[in-house]
């Protein structure tokens, strides 16, 4: 990763370098913080962040399943990653907030410990690779869990999650894969370990709902409001692990990812093996809207500059 130029922290931008935490930080030792994933898009009107208010909505949403108050209000963030944005002129296509318990004690408790607020620009280009974005992405199931709605707030875009998630990456790197998929505590498909996923099969398109302990992904959501104009249905429900290998298009949605085609699942190939006619009709779509080039979802899109 290049160094960008100026981060918000607490209220003021300050030099990439200058952007660290105390090592007492209880989001660091405990994963107590929230964090949010949005992506910047340079149109013909200039650079735009796409759902921008969703995106912050969430952050305070996840910020409330961990009792994190945030001293700063909606308006007041959106307009601070705006600001962000306009101090990055490099090659920046993802802003990165994140909030967490500072510190001030050692223990788990964090009642009476500060809240931290920060907002970064990165570059990150294609998530999973050019090629993965291009042909398709090779998934392998992890033998590690999502945990159940039970045993932790999986909705919620917490950084403690996110453990899970490692070591499920991990897996999935060491067996020369893309990336993990996921199953739910009961068996059943939940997504990636930073997508969500859907299946095509019969001309029916479908994705696992909250239940299977899946992030309520914003893309995930756009995907659901473009699909019916292009005519097509999205149901949410309960897929198998045996059903995503003989569907015809799997694919996974995600800020980082975008619209990512997946071609292979352990070995099987996933329809020919390589990126199915709805999900390229779907990303295409998607890529034009984030563009600026439908009107219906301008509403989407907040420029700065
Ligand atoms: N599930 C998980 C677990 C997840 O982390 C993400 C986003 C999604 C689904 C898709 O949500 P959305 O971005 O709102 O469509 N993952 C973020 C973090 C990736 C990372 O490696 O860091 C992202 O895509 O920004």
């Amino acid at each position: 990763m290049e160094p960008t130029e100026r981060i918000w922290m607490d209220g003021k931008l300050v030099d990439w370098e200058k952007a660290n935490v105390h090592i007492l930080t209880h989001g660091l030792h405990y994963g107590g913080g929230v964090f949010e994933g949005i992506r910047l898009y340079k149109t013909s009107k200039g650079r735009a962040i796409f759902r921008l208010k969703d995106h912050m909505i969430r952050f305070f949403d996840s910020a409330k399943v961990i009792e994190l108050k945030i001293p700063f209000s909606l308006d007041e963030l959106c307009k601070a990653t705006k600001e962000v944005v306009k101090a990055n002129r490099s090659k920046v296509d993802y802003i990165r907030p994140i909030a967490y318990y500072g510190s001030g004690a050692v223990g788990l408790n964090p009642i009476k410990l500060p809240t931290k607020v920060a907002i970064a620009c990165i570059f990150m280009g294609a998530y999973l690779g050019d090629e993965q974005q291009k042909y398709g992405a090779k998934l392998v199931t992890s033998s590690w869990e999502k945990p159940s709605n039970r045993a932790a707030a999986v909705n919620a875009k917490i950084c403690g999650n996110y453990v899970n998630s490692v070591l499920a990456r991990l897996e999935a790197v060491h067996k020369g894969a893309d990336e993990a998929l996921m199953l739910d505590s009961g068996g059943n498909v939940a997504e990636g370990t930073g997508e969500n996923i859907f299946m095509v099969r019969n001309g029916e398109i479908s994705t696992p709902g909250m239940a299977s302990g899946i992030l309520g992904g914003i893309t995930r959501d756009s995907v659901m409001k473009i699909a019916p104009e292009l005519g097509y249905e999205i149901t949410e429900r309960d897929i198998t692990r045996s059903e995503l290998y003989v569907a015809d298009e799997v694919f996974l949605t995600g800020t980082a990812a975008e619209v990512l085609p997946v071609r292979s699942i352990d070995d099987r190939s996933i329809g020919a093996g390589k990126p199915g006619p709805i999900t390229m009709e779907l990303a295409k779509e998607f890529t034009s809207i984030t563009m600026g080039k439908r009107k219906k979802f301008l509403h989407w899109l907040d420029y700065v500059d």
